[in-house]
């Protein structure tokens, strides 16, 4: 038998495998998810980043399973003959019985090989499976939930798909087929009750019922041992979708999921503690930048501005130098996304801004999708009031310069009296009267469908944060996600993060996030949660994050209140920093990337595929462990710049013991000082020395 042995090596400084993680015996790997070719959601980027790693690992033996849209195949999927002939076999066989199964290759970096199933093809089983479903597995699916019945058609054709395959191999394979979320969970749960020769892997990306619980008012984290998990899935009326969920984690053979703190939360709420956990990583290739990033970020923040003066026309009385651009965005959900606390902190920075009379001016974007009626008037009249100005500019300019040309051919020193004719001086001034404006900036961008209720804008209207021209924190709502070809704010998504100077997320829950850790490959700065996935990796991985430009706020073990006040310590620390230390701080951050790369997080996958297979295959396959390097090993040590002292440089974690006796005061208020005490932020450690570049 092959007896694998991990021994740490190094990939660009992180830990890795010593041999090639793939088996040597023919094992095929199969994995299985709603979201394959099909985005929806996080998993979607989870499969459609991974596969490059994984073709590379795998090659042909890598097949991806999903479900058949016919708009999605049409623009991402070239359907190909199987590239195997017991694939064909397979495909074949179904197709023959009257399912339309298709074969092939998704357009994406790595181009994995998919098989897609037409679920509308088979619903005519429906009915004989949900009652085989009932009679093995005891789960009943009732008729009206129009997803659970999707799910258990996807996960019967799954396993009617791998018996199949399994039994039409000529020679001994071996196969590993690994489910993601519930609604791949059914294939898994058959696969065991039919006894498939099948090694089987389930990760759960959040729980149903932790979504569920977290979007009430309930004190989950303290509350997790205590909740009576048939009877909450029950009240709301998701009991069946919950059996589905835990009856797939717990036939699995290995069960992860993508965070330790997600791992407790599935502890609690489906029974079955992870065997591994599975962190998310992302394509580095796709946002490498090399030393190119801080001049992207320039250049971004350049048309970041252009939109900004557009904007606030008539009341750009703050200096755009000297303009600190922060934000937030994903999913709309107020409280589990953490808007809740930013607004509040914001408003509190704003108090500390102003009592300190600092210059520095911040806009802050929150850029979360809501129902609109587009984009609103005077949104729009600022961007066409700077055309205008851009274009008055632009005349006077082309005149001015002729006028300065045949002064200077003529051997003459330009008269500076005579460059601008009455002409001119009115147009200029019919400039300026443009930009008179009796309202104040926008706070949102769009027409609001439910203007008086949104909770984004109640909580504004609550702190009184109007973009007034006295207020130092200036706020900005785009209820839609960003479109490079937007007429307001034509960026998209990763352009506009390069732009800014912070992404702030200080979310309640979030099994992963991506978004902050899309910021750190970009060497954007971010906050993030250690109620978040990515916020405890780093605080795992990262001997101190917060002088990577990671701020990690903590809202495990302090009241909501106190939580606040960190983060506007931290918001107010990173507004006290200079252009230098900003600059210094991208670079730190920008290190990190290589934590994030599935070519590193890529291994936990393979760690969780040989568990499952020595677990099916015993005689065939062992594994062993050297040490706990699976989730503990590996710390990214401090940057080398930053000096020994602990005065100087703090840990970040809030419950170290070590925590540095100076605590930076904030901007020396007395009453910022004492309302916002205990919560350092502002890496002083960014003094800068000759390790980090300056751009
Ligand atoms: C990058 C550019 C610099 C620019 C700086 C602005 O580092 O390479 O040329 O001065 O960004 O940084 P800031 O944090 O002020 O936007
Ligand atoms: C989930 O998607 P979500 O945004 O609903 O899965 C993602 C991928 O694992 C994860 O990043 C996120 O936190 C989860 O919440």
């Amino acid at each position: 038998p092959l007896v694998r042995s991990f021994s740490v090596t190094s990939l660009n400084g992180l830990n890795g495998w010593e041999d090639d993680d793939v088996p040597d015996e023919d094992v095929v790997l199969f994995e299985v998810a709603w979201e394959v070719s099909n985005k929806v959601g996080g998993i979607y980027t989870v499969i459609q980043t991974k596969a490059k790693v994984t073709c590379d690992e795998w090659g042909e033996d890598y097949i991806l399973i999903g479900p058949y849209f016919e708009h999605n195949v049409r623009t991402q999927v070239e359907l190909i003959e199987p590239t195997k002939p017991a694939l064909k076999r397979t495909v074949d066989s179904m197709n023959s019985r009257g399912v339309k199964v298709y074969f092939g290759r998704w357009l994406i970096e790595g181009g994995p090989c998919v098989v897609l199933f037409d679920l509308q093809s088979a619903a005519w089983s429906l009915d004989l499976w949900k009652a085989e479903l009932w009679e093995s597995s005891g789960v009943g699916v009732p008729w009206f939930d129009r997803e659970a019945n999707d799910a258990v058609l996807f996960g019967f054709l799954t396993t009617w798909f791998l018996g199949e395959f399994a039994a039409q191999c000529d020679e001994v394979s071996y196969v590993v087929a690994h489910f993601h979320e519930w609604l791949a969970g059914i294939g898994l749960i058959m696969c065991r009750m039919r006894h498939l020769p099948v090694a089987t892997i389930f990760t759960t990306h959040a729980t149903l019922l932790g979504r569920y619980l977290c979007a009430g008012a309930v004190d989950f984290y303290n509350g997790l041992q205590h909740f009576n998990v048939d009877k909450e899935a029950g009240d709301r009326q998701i009991y069946h979708r919950y059996c589905m969920e835990r009856a797939a984690s717990n036939c699995a053979h290995v069960f992860t999921t993508v965070s330790q703190i997600t791992g407790v939360e599935a502890q609690h709420l489906l029974k079955r503690k992870p065997d591994i956990i599975t962190p998310n990583g992302l394509n580095l290739k796709k946002f490498s930048a090399m030393h190119e990033f801080q001049n992207l970020h320039a250049q971004s923040k350049a048309r970041i501005q252009e939109f900004i003066r557009g904007h606030f026309y008539g009341h750009i009385d703050f200096s755009l130098d000297k303009t600190l651009y922060f934000f937030i965005a994903g999913r709309y959900e107020f409280s589990n996304k953490g808007a809740d606390i930013f607004l509040e902190a914001l408003a509190r920075l704003n108090y500390l801004l102003r009592l300190n009379r600092s210059d520095t001016t911040i806009v802050v974007f929150f850029i979360m999708p809501a129902r609109t009626n587009n984009f609103n008037v005077e949104t729009l009249k600022g961007q066409a009031v700077r055309k205008q100005l851009w274009d008055t500019a632009n005349v006077i300019k082309e005149k001015f310069g002729k006028k300065l040309y045949e002064s200077l051919l003529v051997g003459e020193m330009p008269d500076m009296g005579n460059m601008m004719d009455k002409e001119d001086l009115t147009l200029m001034k019919r400039a300026i009267f443009a930009t008179q404006r009796h309202s104040l900036p926008p706070v949102c961008t769009h027409n609001m469908l439910e203007d008086a209720t949104d909770p984004v804008l109640t909580n504004i209207r609550r702190i009184g944060l109007f973009n007034s021209r006295m207020e130092r924190v200036k706020l900005i709502f785009h209820p839609e996600f960003l479109s490079s070809t937007s007429p307001l704010l034509p960026m998209d998504y990763e352009e506009f993060v390069r732009g800014c100077h912070l992404g702030v997320f200080p979310s309640y829950y979030e099994p992963w996030g991506y978004t902050p850790a899309e910021c750190t490959v970009m060497g954007i700065p971010s906050v993030t949660t250690n109620l978040s996935g990515f916020g405890c990796f780093m605080a795992e991985h990262v001997a101190d994050p917060l002088s990577y430009g990671i701020y990690i706020v903590d809202r495990r073990f302090r009241s909501a209140d106190e939580s606040c006040n960190q983060l506007t310590s931290f918001l107010y620390g990173f507004c006290q920093q200079t252009r230098r230390q900003r600059i210094i701080q991208r670079n730190r951050t920008e290190r990190l990337s290589d934590l994030l790369d599935w070519r590193y997080l890529g291994k936990y996958y393979s760690q969780a595929r040989h568990l499952a297979l020595s677990k099916t295959y015993p005689d065939i396959f062992s594994y062993s462990l050297l040490d706990e390097m699976t989730t503990t090993g590996f710390s990214y040590p401090r940057p080398a710049s930053v000096p020994p002292s602990p005065s100087v440089s703090r840990p970040s974690s809030p419950h170290s013991d070590t925590e540095a006796p100076a605590v930076r005061s904030l901007g020396g208020s007395s009453v910022g000082e004492s309302s916002l005490a205990g919560s350092s932020s502002a890496p002083s450690s960014l003094a800068g020395s000759e390790d980090d570049y300056v751009g």
